[in-house]
């Protein structure tokens, strides 16, 4: 690598060194001359039709690729990219904001320069809120050393980092002899080797041990050791809202999701009743996708997250889930494996009725048969993702969804990110009618950069998800005619779904057209819904 040039030249090198080649992004005069250089560069900009595009693009794409990039100018991009790095730091995914801001110099001249909020320093602050690290790159000698320090607090904590890039500092000179570094995790052996040995009692002790594969597997690429220590031990295992498909849902050892009351009563009574909970990576909140519904006792517990293992109520330190699960596998489990263990109950295939109204109960089930191996779904907040959580992932990875933030609008920008990151990859973006007219301009994107998601919207006229627990006109959505958007942004093909066989015939016609957009507008009755949701909508409206 040769030595950067500048301070713009600097970080480019960095995030390519680190795998990221697209960044997404809406330039504006603060952040030009970096945007000028990243396209002399060898990353490819990514310029969506709105900033939120870019932030929920660059989150998908870090969730496929273990590290995503967003660049954006002074508070009218940085603000607009708070929601999606919130989401990005609620669900640990891997993002770094970078935003141009004034110049340094010119701050001196004129305090009252164009989208400034109060201080020159606001955005930084919103942003320290809302990520794992932060800086201003105000000062050439130390901006090399912060570049790395941010980046490799966003790959070590696997959360969002804020790079804030005044405009005169991307042509200023980092310092000659700067040699780029990175800094180890910690790791004390000793520690680690107590906490296995404590561990290896309990599970040997246990009757009914059940391991919660968490969505930090998939972070830290360690779900091929979990498979290891499942197939060493027969151990058998849930996923979470947020990490479904962190492991293949067709292992023999797999159950099913476990969240709470809303999801499979036998999922939730094997865990609920179990003696021994291996939390692998999960995020205790996420679980609460069921609606605080989640029973699990710490004092049965043995929790691995990021940071640190705890075993019943105490906590060993300086010890990641990374060096645990790699632990795990050199210790000696002996288990019978349990042959009564819940599996997960596949939607079955259902032939197409000529003329049959369309459901959700048939759309999700002739979904689910369309699924092959390089199908990556990504649901968005809504029905979308309720009744997709049912459905039965081939592949580790391939289901992405806010399960736990839940910020609408994220599938259809999310789609550009896995693409994006992996062009083998067809994504099947599943949105509700109202996030999809937050959003869905990133189609524009799509067409631009020649990528071909299917997109399936549950047109139900409104938000579904919310009639249940309290309905009003502010629940209703203007109707669109989805299948036009064609004409609109001279690319793809609509269809439009009233019927079961309509369904059949443009899903087989999506499949046909690999290279182009395919928008489904599937038309639902707006009282008709998945039975997760209608579990969902119970449990929600006794706390309203
Ligand atoms: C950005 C954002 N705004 C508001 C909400 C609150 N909310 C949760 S679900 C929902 C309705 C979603 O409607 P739609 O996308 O049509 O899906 P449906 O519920 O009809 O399946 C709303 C408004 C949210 N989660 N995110
Ligand atoms: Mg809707």
């Amino acid at each position: 690598m040769a030595a950067a040039k500048t301070i713009g030249d600097y970080l480019i090198q960095r995030l390519y060194a680190h795998g990221v080649r697209h960044i997404f992004g809406v330039p504006g005069d603060y952040a030009l001359s970096f945007f000028h250089e990243l396209e002399s560069s060898d990353l490819l900009v990514i310029n969506t039709c709105d900033e939120q595009g870019a932030g929920f693009a660059a989150d998908a794409y870090a969730r496929i690729k273990g590290l995503g990039a967003v660049c954006v100018t002074y508070c009218v991009g940085g603000l607009k990219v708070a929601n999606t790095t919130a989401q990005a730091f609620a669900e640990k995914s891997p993002v770094i904001v970078i935003s141009g801001a004034p110049g340094t110099n010119e701050r001196i001249k004129s305090p009252l320069l164009h989208h400034k909020v109060r201080e020159f320093d606001t955005q930084l602050k919103v942003f320290e809120q809302i990520t794992v690290a932060s800086t201003a790159l105000n000062n050439p000698q130390t901006a090399c050393r912060e570049i790395d320090r941010v980046i490799d607090a966003a790959l070590h904590h696997k959360r969002p980092v804020y790079i804030e890039l005044p405009r005169d500092m991307v042509s200023a000179k980092p310092l000659p002899d700067y040699l780029p570094s990175e800094t180890p995790l910690p790791c004390d052996d000793n520690v680690l080797n107590e906490a296995l040995v404590e561990t290896e009692k309990i599970i040997n002790s246990s009757k009914k041990p059940v391991i919660i594969a968490g969505i930090e597997l998939h972070r830290f690429g360690i779900q091929d050791d979990l498979l290891k220590f499942i197939d060493n031990t027969h151990i058998p295992v849930a996923a979470t809202p947020l990490s479904k498909s962190v492991i293949s849902e067709h292992h023999p050892q797999y159950m099913g999701v476990y969240e709470g009351a809303i999801g499979h009563d036998e999922v939730r009574e094997y865990v609920e009743s179990s003696d021994c909970l291996i939390l692998m990576g999960t995020f205790m909140t996420d679980i609460n996708l069921g609606m605080f519904t989640a029973h699990l006792d710490q004092g049965r517990s043995i929790y691995a997250t990021s940071e640190k293992i705890y075993i019943h109520y105490h906590a060993y330190e300086d010890v990641g889930i990374s060096d645990f699960i790699k632990g795990l596998l050199r210790i000696n489990i002996n288990k019978q494996p349990d042959t009564d263990i819940p599996r997960p109950i596949p939607l079955q295939p259902l032939q197409p009725v000529v003329g049959k109204k369309i459901t959700v109960k048939y759309l999700f089930q002739r979904l689910n048969a369309f699924l092959d191996k390089n199908t990556v779904v990504i649901a968005d907040t809504g029905d979308a993702m309720f009744g997709a959580m049912d459905m039965s992932i081939h592949s580790e990875t391939e289901f992405l969804a806010p399960a736990y933030y839940a910020s609408m609008g994220f599938a259809v920008p999310g789609s550009l990110g896995v693409q994006l990151a992996n062009s083998n990859l067809r994504p099947l973006v599943l949105v509700g009618d109202g996030a999809f007219q937050m959003t869905g301009m990133e189609l524009s994107t799509a067409v631009r950069y020649k990528l071909s998601p299917i997109v399936i919207i549950l047109n139900n006229s409104g938000y579904g998800t919310e009639r249940p627990m309290l309905d009003g006109l502010f629940n209703d959505v203007n109707s669109w005619e989805y299948c036009s958007i064609p004409d609109v942004i001279k690319a793809g093909r609509g269809f439009s779904i009233k019927t079961e066989d309509n369904l059949d015939e443009a899903l087989h016609l999506s499949g046909k057209y690999t290279e182009d957009i395919c928008i489904l507008d599937v038309q639902i009755d707006p009282d008709d819904s998945s039975l997760p949701l209608q579990r969902m909508s119970k449990a929600f409206a006794k706390r309203i």
